[in-house]
């Protein structure tokens, strides 16, 4: 391989080589959130653009490192946040770095036992997501949430057991504020 060099732009998000360019709209994600009226009600006006993915076209093997750009838009589905679909790596042991670029959210992270957390990131704050944990990001401001995203090239996604259990726990504002509610869908199934 040869090495290379691109350019990011830290407010859009955008890699100028990028070849990926990854668009997920509620109706590719609609068992994510856990007002299921409120996404049917949605999706009966638009079917909203909730985030985009920017990446560059690496090989999918251990040594690699890959990375890339995520725009998540603002935005409520009832009151939940736009966000991510969320996954564990495929191999859980696999960790990952974020880094805030623009705007303002939250990481939210989960283990298979049911532990919690999340962190707020902005511009500036490098996040890590310990090997084993479920992680998924989430826009609780007015503006687009953009961040820099990387891990090793072997990790895999596994999106299916988050799109079956859910995180323990939901974003939603409440009062106006981004707050920590336990999640009344948690382990049942979709
Ligand atoms: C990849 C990393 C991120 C996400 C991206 C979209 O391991 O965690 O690049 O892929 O933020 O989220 P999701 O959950 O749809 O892959
Ligand atoms: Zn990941």
């Amino acid at each position: 391989m040869e090495p290379f060099a691109a350019a990011l732009d830290f407010k859009t998000g955008i890699i100028d080589s990028a070849q990926q360019r990854l668009q997920r709209r509620l109706s590719d994600m609609r068992a994510m959130y856990a007002d299921r009226d409120a996404v049917e009600a949605a999706l009966t006006r638009d079917n909203p653009l909730i985030y985009e993915v920017y990446g560059t076209d690496l090989p999918e093997r251990e040594g690699q490192v890959l990375y890339c750009t995520t725009i998540i838009y603002p935005g409520t589905i009832g009151d939940e946040y736009y966000m991510t679909k969320g996954h564990f790596h495929a191999l859980r042991d696999r960790a990952e770095i974020y880094l805030g670029l623009a705007g303002e959210g939250y990481l939210l992270l989960a283990t298979d036992a049911g532990d919690a957390r999340a962190l707020k990131m902005e511009p500036g704050i490098v996040t890590y997501v310990p090997p084993y944990w479920a992680h998924r990001t989430i826009n609780c401001g007015d503006v687009p949430f953009i961040f820099l995203a990387a891990w090793p090239g072997d990790a895999g996604h596994d999106y299916a057991t988050i799109e079956t259990m859910g995180f323990p726990k939901l974003l939603v504002r409440r009062g106006g504020q981004p707050t920590l509610i336990d999640n009344p869908r948690y382990r049942v199934s979709s």
